[in-house]
């Protein structure tokens, strides 16, 4: 048996375009999602977020169930394009809803746990250039100081940007999220300005002063492990993590970028010029807490024919997920040490942790969903064993409360321990719900 302390957080996750909807509303202009689920061939069937979860008008449905699971916890993102809907132009209507979200939070018990940027940048921030123009980091510094200013200490955990990796790398990168670009100059070029717009963030939250409140970011971190013990697929390893991991740990807990991953990544790149002075010491600049969203680990081998000369193999189709992600419990309490040996002993939030599965709704309307039970189960019960050996872990927020849209994915991968009909919104608790719900209610997994 595993315990959690009282003051354990047990939370539930979503982010605003996954699952807000009322893209159009209230003066919402659109963001680079909407653009590129427009564009053929970039989302599974061309879905959209125009409806998603409709959360925007049904948020006091969504905290009557979190409050039923007993949540402590939502951890939810801000629309950057609600409240700055053009150019320097700020949206007061857009804000209203997350003002009335958090008021119908804090009557329920629910502590709100808010994220800046889950992705969703503005369409005129894209079109006068992106995370690629260094603009980008005021434009960003106005955005947090409004929010920041306006919700002021009805919230106590604020995290700057979720997964850089994703909204850089995928995005800019490999092309397989919004903007959908393929160029890894840019994708550096856009990693460094989100992290530096993190960096001058957390300046702006100091300057605000507010009380009792805490500012992390955070990272995705995808441990990886040779495919054979070849020197080659050792060493592919190390790229794999420089790339993944090391590329934003390192500037954020040490102010440098990782020299190995320099001249690696300087040979696709070219000139890592867009790094100034002082980029580093900024980026670096004292958080309180990191985010960490754990999924799965990857089973990297060295090839000869990529840029990174690395690949991905599939690992046990037994033991994946829907997404053909490989489960493995032990790599999220292997990280939580490597983190504190390596970066910090700052506490750590697991701030993503859950599964897609191929669910099946019965006639009776029941999701039976063991294999998510047993998911979240097994890397609860590490986390708890984690904090038993010394690691500082505060909560975990599982991903997702309802099933969403999925990014690239739509709506064909289930992530909920809700279930949505995406016809009719209705919502209903999955016996993982209620598995998470007694969970919480005991604090102990057997
Ligand atoms: O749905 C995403 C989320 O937006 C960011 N982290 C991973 C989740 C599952 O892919």
């Amino acid at each position: 048996m595993v315990t959690f302390a009282k003051d354990f957080k047990f939370g539930v996750a979503t982010a605003a375009y996954q699952v807000e909807g009322a893209a159009a509303e209230d003066g919402r202009t659109p963001s680079i999602w909407d653009t590129f689920c427009t564009t053929p061939g970039k989302v599974y069937e061309g879905q959209t977020g125009d409806v998603a979860c409709d959360q925007y008008h049904r948020y006091k449905e969504d905290v009557r169930l979190m409050k039923e699971m007993g949540v402590d916890s939502y951890r939810f993102s801000i629309a950057w394009p609600r409240i700055f809907p053009a150019y320097g132009t700020y949206n007061p209507k857009g804000m209203e809803f997350y003002k009335n979200l958090i008021h119908e939070l804090q009557e329920n018990g629910i502590e709100p746990v808010v994220t800046l940027y889950h992705w969703d940048l503005p369409n005129w921030a894209y079109e006068r250039g992106g995370w690629l123009n260094r603009e980008s980091v005021a434009w960003f510094v106005e955005y947090a100081t409004k929010v920041f200013e306006e919700l002021n200490d009805s919230v106590k955990l604020w995290i700057t940007h979720n997964e850089p990796f994703c909204a850089s790398i995928l995005g800019y990168g490999w092309g397989l999220h919004a903007p959908g670009h393929r160029d890894m100059r840019e994708a550096l070029i856009a990693a460094h300005h989100i992290l530096l717009s993190h960096g001058a963030a957390v300046e702006a939250f100091r300057k605000c002063h507010l009380r009792d409140s805490k500012v992390g970011i955070t990272l995705n971190l995808t441990p990886a492990v040779p495919f054979t013990r070849s020197r080659e697929d050792v060493e592919a390893v190390s790229r794999s993590d420089g790339l993944a991991n090391r590329w934003f740990l390192d500037p954020v807990f040490k102010a440098s970028y990782p020299e190995d991953m320099k001249e690696v990544l300087g040979k696709l790149a070219g000139d890592l010029d867009f790094i100034r002075d002082g980029d580093l010491q900024r980026i670096s600049n004292g958080i309180d807490f990191l985010g960490v969203n754990y999924y799965t680990r990857s089973l990297v081998k060295a090839v000869q024919n990529g840029a990174l000369n690395y690949e991905e193999v599939p690992g046990n189709p037994e033991n994946e997920t829907a997404m053909g992600w490989q489960i493995c419990p032990q790599a999220l309490y292997s990280i939580m040490f490597r983190l504190r040996r390596e970066y910090t002993q700052l506490p750590i939030y697991i701030t993503e942790n859950g599964a897609a599965f191929d669910d099946v709704l019965t006639d009776d309307g029941h999701v039976h969903d063991t294999r998510r039970i047993d998911y979240v189960k097994m890397h609860l019960t590490k986390i708890a064993e984690a904090n038993a050996q010394g690691a500082n872990i505060q909560g975990y927020f599982l991903w997702s409360m309802l099933d969403n849209f999925e990014w690239a994915c739509g709506y064909s991968k289930k992530f909920g321990i809700v279930h949505v009909d995406f016809e009719t919104q209705e919502r209903s608790l999955k016996d993982s719900a209620l598995w998470y719900r007694d969970t919480i209610s005991s604090r102990t997994i057997e």
